[in-house]
């Protein structure tokens, strides 16, 4: 064996407890955990307090898929800092850190998969926009995470991580094609417009520091260390998600007429049925 595989060997066998001390040691990136996992207790508490009015079937799925938010982030934040979604890596030549053991936690690309399809369910209940649109949305992201988790695990070519990377950002370009072009116009039809602009501005400007941080974090080129590059993530899922599904719920719950109808087009703008 040589020495190369040698190490590979013991990086692969680190233990869940390895890691836990790790993660344990490195106060910075604790820390970025625990906060999110008390915020998203907070929230989700309040979340529930905020919705016990909501009646309407719409309004309700708004509801139901915001409050999965801060649950999925509070399953996702528990994995992390228990060290059980996160690794040690072994980067391969031509990465910022090739050859060296680094942390990651690719736990947190798994969770996005659960978690930013409901962010955009709610959008789209929002802008009552129809099902062909939100299942564009939503497949694209699910998209845009999976080969964005394959970019973070592939230890085998540095390029293909970059090419995993790429694809991602191309799942990207078209969440935000539909988040800019189509459902603004579909807020707009169903009288949802003021809220939906200000929602799709906070997800589109902190969206867009995701692939960023990536690319600077030790994922990418590594100018940012994994303590620092936690923190960034911690912070946007903070504003990103406990803030936008706030803003969202504190809406929905003052103005319930105004999503009242079934929801996805159905009941307030699909077509009238023939009077046969
Ligand atoms: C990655 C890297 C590959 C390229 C792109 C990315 C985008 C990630 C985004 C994540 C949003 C996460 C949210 C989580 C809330 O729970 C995977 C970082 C484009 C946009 C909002």
């Amino acid at each position: 064996m040589t020495a190369a595989s040698t190490t590979a060997t013991t990086v692969l066998q680190a233990t869940q407890s390895d890691v836990l001390q790790e993660i344990q040691s490195n106060f910075l990136l604790n820390s970025s955990l625990w906060v999110n996992i008390a915020l998203a207790g907070v929230v989700i508490l309040l979340f529930i307090a905020m919705g016990r009015d909501i009646e309407s079937p719409r309004a309700k799925l708004i509801w139901v898929a915001t409050m999965l938010v801060p649950l999925v982030s509070i399953s996702s934040y528990a994995g992390l800092a228990s060290g059980l979604t996160v690794g040690f890596l072994q980067m391969p030549p031509g990465h910022a850190l090739a050859g060296q053991e680094v942390l990651s936690p690719w736990g947190r690309y798994l969770t996005w998969t659960f978690s930013t399809p409901m962010i955009l369910l709610a959008l789209g209940l929002l802008a009552d926009t129809d099902i062909a649109s939100l299942f564009t949305a939503i497949t694209m992201d699910i998209g845009m995470c999976v080969t964005g988790l394959a970019a973070a695990l592939i230890t085998s070519s540095h390029l293909l991580r970059w090419v995993f990377y790429g694809i991602s950002c191309a799942f990207f370009l078209a969440v935000l094609y539909v988040l800019l072009v189509q459902w603004p116009a579909d807020a707009e039809a169903a009288g949802t417009s003021e809220i939906f602009g200000t929602l799709k501005i906070l997800t589109v400007v902190l969206w867009l520091g995701y692939p960023i941080l990536w690319a600077l974090g030790s994922e990418g080129v590594a100018l940012l260390s994994v303590g620092v590059t936690s923190w960034g993530y911690s912070g946007l899922d903070i504003l990103a998600k406990y803030v936008f599904a706030f803003l969202l719920l504190r809406w929905v719950a003052a103005n319930e007429g105004a999503v009242s109808g079934s929801g996805m087009g159905i009941g307030s703008s699909g077509a009238a049925p023939a009077d046969d």
